[in-house]
């Protein structure tokens, strides 16, 4: 639990929410069987949707009857161990010699650009060269604020003007990448979700561009989902699966949310592991997904 602090710290207002739901109904004395119905209720109302809030209960009812735990302290405890158990973390390490290829997908503002920049600062400071793809190119601003992060953290970009071809930006910057010896590259895609199908088929056309020349290298595919938009990232997350077979998800602004449950139903419910968790707006404020620290910080 390195980083439990910043859990802590970043999962205020999900505490103050779910958190404090669970603790009232762990306070209360209830019948089994309510306990275990009202326990899928709050799971419903606290983003993480009604197949995985059943399953969820299902499962701790279970675990309860496995591990003979009774008692109110034993019960909240273990509901602890087990909400750490069933969540999955992902380990975002880079290929050990050659390139690592990182795509970030999301809806509009879901924290894609904001999340590369955090990932290329780290990943500098430790002496890795790092660069990145402009393929947001449908705003000349998403063009702009790559390029003055960059200037920011000193990495190079590949970009082209607003409206060219994204796949043509990243396959100059899979070719510049390669050549240069870079260690990772971090390609950063447009958000439009209203244009679905069109969104859908440009980052297939990447996706098709990016495993034509990646070689032995390493690639990785990450759902970036904003947590205050709660269960409509969890659709996002699933749509986007379905279409592009996800590594992983970041979820982000998890510190100006109350709806951090939806980490238990993109983790639980979509089997997606979690790499990594936005608390902040600053470089520090992306930590590293630890399923022991987020079922703490819940209470
Ligand atoms: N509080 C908080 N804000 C965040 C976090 N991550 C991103 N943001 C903010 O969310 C806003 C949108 O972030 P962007 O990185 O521009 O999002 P995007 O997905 O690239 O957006 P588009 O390019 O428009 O699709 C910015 O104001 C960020 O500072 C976080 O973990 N916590
Ligand atoms: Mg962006």
């Amino acid at each position: 639990m390195k980083f439990i602090k910043k859990f802590q710290k970043g999962m205020g207002k999900t505490r103050q929410n779910l958190g404090s739901k669970l603790g009232y109904l762990f306070r209360s004395k209830k019948s089994e069987a309510e306990f275990f119905d009202e326990l899928e209720e709050i799971f419903i109302s606290s983003d993480v949707g009604i197949e995985t809030s059943s399953k969820v209960a299902e499962d701790f009812r279970k675990y309860c009857s496995d591990n003979s735990v009774f008692g109110k302290e034993r019960i909240k405890e273990s509901f602890v161990e087990f909400l750490a158990s069933i969540l999955i973390p992902g380990d975002f390490i880079l290929n050990e010699e050659g390139l690592t290829v990182l795509m970030l997908l999301g809806a509009n503002g879901s924290g894609k650009t904001t999340t590369a920049a955090k990932i290329a600062g780290k990943f500098k400071t430790n002496g890795k060269k790092v660069m990145f793809a402009a393929a947001d190119t449908f705003r000349a601003a998403a063009v702009e604020q790559l390029h003055e992060w960059a200037e920011r953290i000193g990495i190079p970009i590949i970009k082209q003007q607003q409206g060219a071809d994204p796949g043509a930006v990243v396959f100059d910057a899979m070719i510049s990448a390669t050549s240069k010896n870079i260690d990772l590259l971090i390609i950063d895609t447009a958000g439009r979700f209203h244009n679905k199908v069109n969104l859908t088929k440009e980052l297939q056309k990447i996706d098709k561009i990016i495993k034509s020349k990646i070689g032995d290298n390493k690639y990785m595919k990450f759902a970036v989902l904003d947590a205050t938009a709660g269960s409509n990232s969890y659709t996002q997350a699933e749509v986007f699966n379905e279409s592009m077979n996800l590594d992983g998800v970041v979820i982000t602004k998890m510190d100006s949310s109350a709806r951090g449950g939806v980490t238990i139903a993109v983790s639980y419910g979509l089997g997606l592991p979690v790499y990594m968790v936005g608390v902040g707006e600053k470089p520090e404020d992306l930590i590293p997904f630890e399923p022991d620290s987020f079922a703490a910080s819940l209470f």
